[in-house]
């Protein structure tokens, strides 16, 4: 069980009724109270930006304008090769990783496991994300929020910031000054994970996409380029290699580059792994998936 969780979960039901709306919540939110250092306005996001708050979960959501982007990279390891050109189509994903305090009202339905470190000192922060979880339960989460992951090439697409970053950080570089990954330095100091938005957010205004905790996608690992990259290709008969994407505090930092895929089987669990929550487009033309690969 949680220390305090009765103050805080009263706390998440107040912060509810005032982020019930667009743009009520500030950027940098979540992380300012635990870091000490990232108070909002100091996080401010590179670019304009639209945002909902789903009332299900309290879940703030970005919009990410559709565009073109080269999916993948020659720098890194075989499967992100060959880079190729993908069309993502306009979507909303979530400005943070789900955290402790979201999941915890899903988590007492009584319908899933209990996540690993589940109200352990350097886990159970209510604003650490959520970890030690399988990729089945991130997606029952998603059907009980009335969200879905986001696709691997969204999440890439999302990560790069519309600007092709090598990293998904503020300035497309990495260091413990950026994002959350193995080791202490900078405004690093944590071995295990950070509260959500502790760091600078990518151009989109996404918080932690480098590093904290590695993030399910709803996309079955294949070798580039296949077929409905911008879509959901979950196979109810191939669970094996779900991808997932962003580093983790238990990662070196080349594992935080917005092209590095990673697989896990949908039943384990990793205290290094989470998620965050993605939602298709509200406008006519604006939804996502049904995206080709297309000749570089
Ligand atoms: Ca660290
Ligand atoms: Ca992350």
């Amino acid at each position: 069980m949680f220390v305090e969780r009765a103050s805080w979960v009263s706390m998440f039901m107040i912060g509810l009724l005032f982020c019930s709306t667009v743009t009520s919540c500030a950027p940098g939110e979540p992380g300012s109270g635990q870091s000490g250092k990232s108070s909002p306005g100091s996080n401010q996001p590179l670019m304009a930006e639209k945002k909902i708050t789903n009332s299900k979960d309290g879940s703030v959501l970005v919009w990410i304008p559709g565009g073109d982007f080269t999916m993948g990279s020659n720098k890194g390891d075989d499967d992100e090769k060959p880079p190729h050109k993908i069309k993502v189509k306009g979507f909303w994903l979530g400005m943070y990783e789900v955290t402790n305090k979201q999941f915890e009202p899903f988590y007492e339905l009584g319908e899933v496991p209990e996540p690993l470190h589940w109200g352990e000192k350097g886990f159970n922060d209510p604003n650490q994300p959520i970890t030690g979880i399988t990729w089945e339960t991130a997606t029952a989460y998603c059907q009980w929020a009335g969200l879905r992951l986001p696709t691997e090439a969204e999440w890439e697409y999302a990560a790069a910031g519309a600007k092709q970053l090598e990293y998904p950080t503020s300035t497309g570089a990495i260091s413990h000054d950026l994002a959350n990954y193995r080791g202490i330095g900078g405004k690093d100091r944590w071995e295990g994970p950070a509260p959500v938005g502790s760091f600078p957010p990518n151009p989109f205004g996404l918080f932690d996409m480098a590093g904290n905790a590695w993030e399910f996608t709803c996309s079955i690992w294949k070798p580039y380029p296949y077929e409905g990259a911008g879509r959901e290709n979950f196979d109810q008969d191939n669970r094996e290699m779900m991808v997932l994407r962003g580093g983790s505090w238990g990662f070196s930092e080349q594992y935080c580059r917005t092209a590095r895929r990673r697989r896990f089987a949908s039943h384990l669990t990793y205290d290094f792994a989470g998620f965050r929550v993605a939602k298709d487009g509200e406008k006519a033309g604006e939804t996502a998936g049904s995206d080709l690969p297309t000749k570089k």
